[in-house]
C-alpha cells in the first residue's frame, strides 16, 4: 500500500531582506535554518530565493519582478510548495496566490504544522490547536479554503478538516472551548507545581536542537525522545537530580528537580509562546535555567538572544543562568571557547553526547545552588 501522507513536496524557500528596516532584515543564512524546519516537517527543499533592498513592496512582501521569477521558475520545475521566511499579511499572501501558482505558506504556519504533529499529550494538543486557530482566524480568506481543499500535505493539516475554517465564529467558539479546557489542565499542573516547591528546581532551556534532552538524559539516566529535528520536545518532563556534597560543611547530598522542555526559534509565533505559557511555566517557577547552546552553530550568539528575549517573554529573565555550550566535539575553533568563558558568565562548555566536561558542569550546579535559599 502506498503511504500517500509520507510523499514529500517540492518546495523552494524565499526570504526578503530590507537593510533599511530591522524589522524585515534577514541574513541569507535564516534559509538555512528554513530549509532544516521544512525538512522537519517532510518537504524536499530544491532551491532558495533570497532578496535583499532597501524598497519594501507592501503587495507581495518581494519585489514584482522577482514575483514573476519565482512565477516561471514554480510553473517550470512543478513546485508544490512555497515557503516564506517573512510573516506575510494576509493580502500579502492573497496577492501572492494570484501570481504564483502554488500553495503557499509562511515560516509561522509551518512552525504550527511541527508543533501539530510533533504534540503527543493531549495538552500540547490542545495548546497547538489554540495556537493555529489564532492565527487562521485573521487569514481566513476564500482562497485559504479553496486551496486547503485542493492540495495536502505541509502548511493544511490541523484544523482544516471540517467546515471550520469557513466559519469565524464557529472558530471563536472552538478557541473559547479550547481554553477552558486548557485553564482546567493548568489548575491540575499547579497543584502538582505546588508539592514541588520546597526543592530547588532547574530548568534546561534554549534554542531548539541544542541537546536539552540529550543532556537531561545523561544527568538523570531518563528516556527522554532526543532526535536531530526540529522541535522533538513539545511537554514538559520533570526529572530528579542526584548532587553530592559539594563543599565542606554540607554533609548530605542533595536532591533537586530538573525539567527539559520545549525549545525556541527566531520568530516563534507569538500566539505559540502564550498558548504554551502553561507548559513554559515549569521554566517562570524554577531557581535556576541551564541555558543550553549549540556552540557548533555559526549563530550561536543570535540563537543566546533569541533565548535571552524569549525568557523576557514569558517572565523568566530574572532567574540565575549557567550557560552550558554544548556539541563541544563538533567545534575545533579554540577562539570560539575563549569569546564565550569572556562574554558569558557562568560558562561551562560540554558535550552531552560524548560526555565531556559534565563534571564541571555539575560543580557549576552545585556552586550556584549554594546560592539558594531553601
Ligand atoms: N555532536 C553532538 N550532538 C549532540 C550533542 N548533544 C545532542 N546532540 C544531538 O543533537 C540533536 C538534538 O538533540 P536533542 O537532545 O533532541 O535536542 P533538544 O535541545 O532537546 O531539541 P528539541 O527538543 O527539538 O528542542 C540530536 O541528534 C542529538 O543526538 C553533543 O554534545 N554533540
Ligand atoms: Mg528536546
Amino acid at each position: 500500500m502506498i503511504d500517500t501522507k509520507k510523499k514529500t513536496e517540492k518546495t523552494v524557500l524565499v526570504c526578503y531582506s530590507n537593510r533599511k528596516d530591522r524589522r524585515h532584515f534577514h541574513h541569507y543564512e535564516s534559509l538555512y535554518e528554513l530549509k532544516f524546519l521544512a525538512e522537519t516537517a517532510g518537504a524536499e527543499v530544491v532551491k532558495f530565493f533570497y532578496q535583499e533592498n532597501d524598497t519594501f513592496d507592501s503587495r507581495y512582501m518581494i519585489g514584482k519582478g522577482k514575483v514573476e521569477e519565482i512565477s516561471n521558475y514554480t510553473d517550470d520545475n512543478e513546485i508544490e510548495l512555497l515557503i516564506f521566511e517573512n510573516e506575510l499579511s494576509h493580502t500579502q499572501l492573497r496577492n501572492l496566490e494570484r501570481k504564483i501558482k502554488c500553495k503557499i505558506i509562511d515560516k509561522s504556519n509551518l512552525i504550527l504544522d511541527i508543533f501539530a504533529s510533533n504534540a503527543k499529550t493531549s495538552q500540547s494538543k490542545l495548546q497547538v490547536e489554540l495556537a493555529q486557530l489564532e492565527y487562521l482566524l485573521p487569514r481566513l480568506t476564500r482562497q485559504w479554503t479553496h486551496l486547503s481543499k485542493q492540495y495536502g500535505g505541509i502548511g493544511t493539516k490541523g484544523p482544516g478538516e471540517t467546515q471550520i475554517e469557513t466559519d469565524r465564529r464557529l472558530i471563536k467558539k472552538r478557541i473559547s472551548i479550547l481554553k477552558v479546557k486548557l485553564e482546567k489542565i493548568d489548575r491540575q499542573r499547579i497543584t502538582q507545581s505546588k508539592k514541588r516547591s520546597e526543592f530547588i528546581r532547574l530548568s534546561l532551556v534554549g534554542y531548539t536542537n541544542a541537546g536539552k534532552s540529550t543532556l537531561l538524559n545523561l544527568l538523570t539516566n531518563a528516556n527522554v525522545y532526543v532526535k536531530d529535528k526540529l522541535f522533538a520536545t513539545l511537554d514538559t518532563s520533570t526529572k530528579t537530580l542526584y548532587l553530592a556534597p559539594y563543599c565542606e560543611g554540607e554533609t548530605e547530598g542533595r536532591k533537586v528537580l530538573i525539567s527539559d522542555t520545549v525549545g525556541f526559534i527566531k520568530n516563534l509565533p507569538h500566539n505559540l509562546i502564550e498558548s504554551f505559557k502553561s507548559t513554559l511555566s515549569e521554566v517562570v517557577e524554577s531557581d535556576i535555567l541551564l541555558n543550553v547552546t549549540d556552540i557548533s552553530n555559526s549563530n550561536f550568539e543570535e540563537q543566546i538572544n533569541v533565548v535571552i528575549d524569549t525568557l523576557k517573554e514569558i517572565g523568566a529573565s530574572d532567574k540565575i543562568i549557567i550557560n552550558v555550550f554544548n556539541k563541544a566535539d563538533l567545534s575545533i575553533n579554540t577562539d570560539i571557547y575563549d569569546l564565550v568563558r569572556k562574554k558569558f558568565d557562568n560558562a561551562v562548555i560540554i558535550s552531552a553526547m560524548k560526555q565531556i566536561n559534565i563534571n564541571s558542569l555539575i560543580n557549576e550546579i552545585r556552586k550556584q545552588i549554594l546560592k539558594i535559599k531553601k
